[in-house]
């Protein structure tokens, strides 16, 4: 059993209700589950595959899930990179490899799920690009109709492809994310549509799954730190959240000290733990490389404030040629692929390391949030296109200088 809970004032909703902020004070809403209703077994768990449903017991799904096989995503060991920096225990959660190529697809199977459960009749979301392709797959599985809002010309191409072959609706706002979101927060509302970012409460019961798996994966251990890219912190506060359920209800010990990065043109997260301010003040023209980030006012900044805050975590900026010279370097030295925004959490890592602000005996886990292929065209204009020769091994050879 579980029920919504406003994180500021406690009021509380029932599981029934289409509701996405506090009533009497507006603030966000959180799951809470009765720990004297459930009871979850290691072993219940171990016995199922690696993915998002292998936790159901701490999910709010009751019947049957839209899904597409979404979680069980690998973890990495970055041996070359962890060398360089001199850490031993340097991993990276890959979530590219969820089967819309980014993280969001764990909040989706429990977002689609929750829309069907609730009987809505559509579905929509403003998106930097991975939760719109996200959503408008899950739409189509579900068998829901999915309209997402992009901000015009600011969304890498992978994402837009992926939500028109699957079938949303998608709109190009003349705007920044920030608006397409106040806008389709607003259509939900006036239309009765289900809102599917991540003020939504359900969507984040999803991607906590992040946090459980990791420990599966390190044999039972909760990392010392997590570090992950932040844009509308839902994905931070999530898997913070995970990791108190997973305290709570005796499953794990020990906390991650929950790291946030951000770019340096879009920023607000980490100027707010720098000043240490009581709330974020949103940046008005967000700016960088990476799209996916480029997010001025954070849905979820109560949230990660305490997630960085209680945890005694950290956030940093990084410039957008320090992204995407991890983003190279994951790619040339581990062979992990990943788009410009994922790879700001460990060039975050590389930031924090090169300060000293962060001991390297350390555990660490850098979840990286997309694919490579997602955003083609920022690739392209960082490598030199491909050699052209004619088709004779004597050109071939001439072309590799041999
Ligand atoms: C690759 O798709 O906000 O801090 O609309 O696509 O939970 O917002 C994407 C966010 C990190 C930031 N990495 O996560 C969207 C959107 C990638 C992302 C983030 C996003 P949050």
């Amino acid at each position: 059993m579980f029920d919504l809970r406003c994180i500021s004032c406690g009021a509380g909703y029932q599981s029934d209700e289409v509701i996405y902020t506090c009533r009497r004070c507006g603030h966000l809403l959180e799951v809470r589950y009765d720990p004297d209703t459930i009871h979850i077994s290691r072993d219940a768990w171990k016995s199922r595959p690696l993915s998002v449903w292998r936790y159901r017991e701490l999910l709010p799904v009751s019947g049957d899930p839209v899904t597409l096989q979404e979680g069980g995503t690998p973890l990495y060991h970055l041996k070359r990179i962890g060398a360089e920096l001199g850490i031993k225990n340097l991993y990276a959660k890959h979530e590219g490899m969820n089967p819309s190529g980014s993280f969001k697809d764990r909040g989706m199977t429990v977002g689609v799920s929750m829309a069907l459960q609730l009987g809505m009749k559509s579905v929509a979301c403003a998106s930097t690009g991975n939760t719109s392709a996200s959503l408008a797959a899950y739409g189509a599985r579900g068998g829901i109709p999915s309209i997402v809002l992009l901000p015009a010309g600011k969304v890498a191409l992978g994402k837009i492809a992926q939500a028109l072959m699957h079938g949303a609706r998608v709109i190009s706002i003349r705007g920044n994310f920030d608006q397409a979101l106040e806008i389709v927060r607003d259509l939900c509302e006036k239309k009765g549509m289900y809102l599917l970012n991540s003020v939504n409460p359900y969507r984040l019961e999803g991607q906590k799954t992040i946090g459980f798996e990791v420990v599966d994966q390190l044999g039972g251990v909760v990392p010392d730190r997590m570090v992950l890219p932040v844009g509308n912190a839902g994905n931070i506060s999530a898997v913070h959240k995970g990791m108190l359920e997973l305290q709570e209800f005796g499953l794990a010990d020990g906390m991650p000290m929950m790291t946030g990065i951000q770019a340096a043109g879009s920023a607000p997260v980490v100027r707010a733990i720098r000043e240490n301010l009581p709330v974020v003040i949103p940046e008005k023209n967000p700016e960088t490389i990476a799209t996916a980030i480029r997010i001025g006012a954070p849905v979820n900044a109560e949230k990660v404030l305490r997630a960085i805050r209680e945890t005694g975590g950290l956030a940093r900026s990084v410039t957008d040629s320090e992204i995407l010279a991890m983003q190279r370097d994951l790619a040339r030295m581990e062979g992990i692929g990943v788009e410009p925004a994922s790879a700001a959490s460990v060039a975050g890592v590389r930031k924090l390391v090169d300060e000293g602000a962060i001991d390297t005996d350390e555990t660490i886990v850098c979840v990286v949030t997309g694919h490579l292929l997602k955003d083609p065209e920022t690739v392209i204009s960082q490598c030199d296109p491909p050699e052209e020769c004619d088709a004779t091994i004597e050109s071939l050879l001439q072309a590799l200088h041999l």
